[in-house]
């Protein structure tokens, strides 16, 4: 059950991804060391999910992550990318980033073409926009676990 681990909070080094420029498909995706990736319990499921993430001790903004191996690209690495909902002026790769997990959008899903895989993470933001502004989601931005 997607639910059972949320929410789920975890902190780490953002480093280069695969490098397939998700930043020119509109959505740059801050990705975690490795360590950070195999600390996720076993049973925590792979797909889309909602939550805040903090980098440095900056402002505590809205993302989406995607936990998984990217079935479009098949990865042989499982990753855990995060798209922050703010337009920063520079990239932060070396920099902390500190994420709560609260919910679950969907399953990883294979796409056609990557138009389809655009307009979809296009939707997810748009989702997770909504429900972020539930005020009971607001003790989580406002937690002690962000600097
Ligand atoms: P990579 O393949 O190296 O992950 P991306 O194209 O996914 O490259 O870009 C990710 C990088 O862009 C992040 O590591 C971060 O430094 C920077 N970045 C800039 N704005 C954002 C944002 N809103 N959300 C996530 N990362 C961002
Ligand atoms: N990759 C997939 O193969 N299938 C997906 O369903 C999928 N959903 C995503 C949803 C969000 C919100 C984000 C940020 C990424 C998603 N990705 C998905 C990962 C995407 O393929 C990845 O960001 C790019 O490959 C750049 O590494
Ligand atoms: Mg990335």
């Amino acid at each position: 059950m997607p639910g059972q681990n949320l929410p789920y909070f975890t902190k780490g080094i953002v480093v280069n991804g695969f490098g397939r420029g998700s930043k020119e498909l509109g959505c740059p995706t801050a990705n975690f060391a490795e360590e950070i990736v195999d600390k996720l319990p076993e049973s925590f499921p792979t797909g889309v999910y909602y939550g805040f993430g903090q980098v440095g001790n900056g402002e505590v903004h809205k993302m989406v992550m995607n936990i998984g191996w990217c079935p479009y690209y098949k990865n042989e690495k499982k990753s855990m990318e995060t798209h922050l909902m703010h337009k920063f002026d520079s990239d932060f790769y070396g920099e902390e980033l500190r994420i709560v997990i609260l919910g679950y959008l969907r399953p990883e899903m294979q796409f056609d073409n990557l138009n389809d895989l655009i307009k979809t993470i296009e939707n997810d933001i748009n989702q997770a926009k909504d429900v972020l502004d539930k005020p009971e989601l607001a003790v989580y931005k406002a937690d002690n676990f962000f600097s």
